[in-house]
């Protein structure tokens, strides 16, 4: 298989970013996708892309969290919903409320990570950790589209939410960074809970990972093991 990430980026600032796990003859295909992604994102134009194509060696394979929508009428709504499903996980609601002021500041490219004592554990701030190495299967992401499961903004996250979970994070919150996109969500072991309204239009976004601990080498499997996420 082989690993494709792009970035792309405005003045040193990053506007957008992506990546695929193909066999070799998908390469072109799945290059061409991620160009499109970074020429047409809604966050601007960019004057930087960068494409990179690497071989990786060992693929691991694991079903999706299960996918679930709830409906909420506003942000306030949203939170609680969000806060609940989090304290069911055993997250104290002072960490919670300290993940929402995170994601509400936004500017972090990677995830930020909070202890159950609320202590940021992330290496670098800046960046935070970045989950990468991983792709939707086909099957998975037809799924989801055609049976309106969620959206092209799901198939990337049912990704970062089913590893990070298969390796053992108690609790993921996530909005996304693009400004239009409100629905955000909520994973744990017990599935993906997409969360509409869980950000205003125009506010930044972010992601937090809630464990009770974390090494080097943890980072180290979020950042680089493989993974293709299936039905
Ligand atoms: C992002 O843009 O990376 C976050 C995506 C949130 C997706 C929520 C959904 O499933 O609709």
């Amino acid at each position: 298989m082989f690993g494709i990430k792009m970035r792309a980026s405005r003045e040193g600032k990053h506007i957008s970013g992506g990546e695929r796990l193909v066999s070799e003859e998908k390469i072109e295909e799945a290059v061409l996708e991620l160009l499109r992604k970074a020429l047409t994102h809604e966050n601007g134009k960019p004057d930087f892309i960068n494409i990179k194509i690497e071989k990786i060696d060992k693929v691991n394979y694991i079903k999706a969290l299960p996918i679930k929508t709830i409906t909420c009428k506003n942000k306030k709504e949203a939170r609680e919903v969000a806060k609940k499903i989090l304290l069911e996980e055993g997250i104290p609601e002072e960490v919670v409320e300290k993940a929402f002021k995170i994601i509400d500041k936004g500017g972090m490219r990677g995830a930020a990570i909070l202890n159950l004592n609320g202590e940021r554990l992330e290496p670098d701030r800046e960046r935070g950790v970045r989950v990468k190495n991983i792709d939707t299967s086909e099957r998975l992401k037809e799924k989801i589209l055609k049976e309106g499961l969620g959206t092209e903004r799901t198939v990337d996250a049912i990704a970062i939410a089913s590893k990070v979970i298969r390796l053992g994070i108690i609790a993921e919150l996530c909005t996304s960074d693009n400004k239009s996109y409100t629905t955000g969500y909520v994973a744990t072991k017990k599935g993906y809970f997409r969360i509409t309204n869980l950000k205003n239009i125009n506010e930044p976004g972010g992601r937090v990972f809630f464990v009770k601990d974390i090494d080097e080498e943890l980072i180290k499997r979020l950042e680089e093991e493989a993974y293709i996420i299936d039905l």
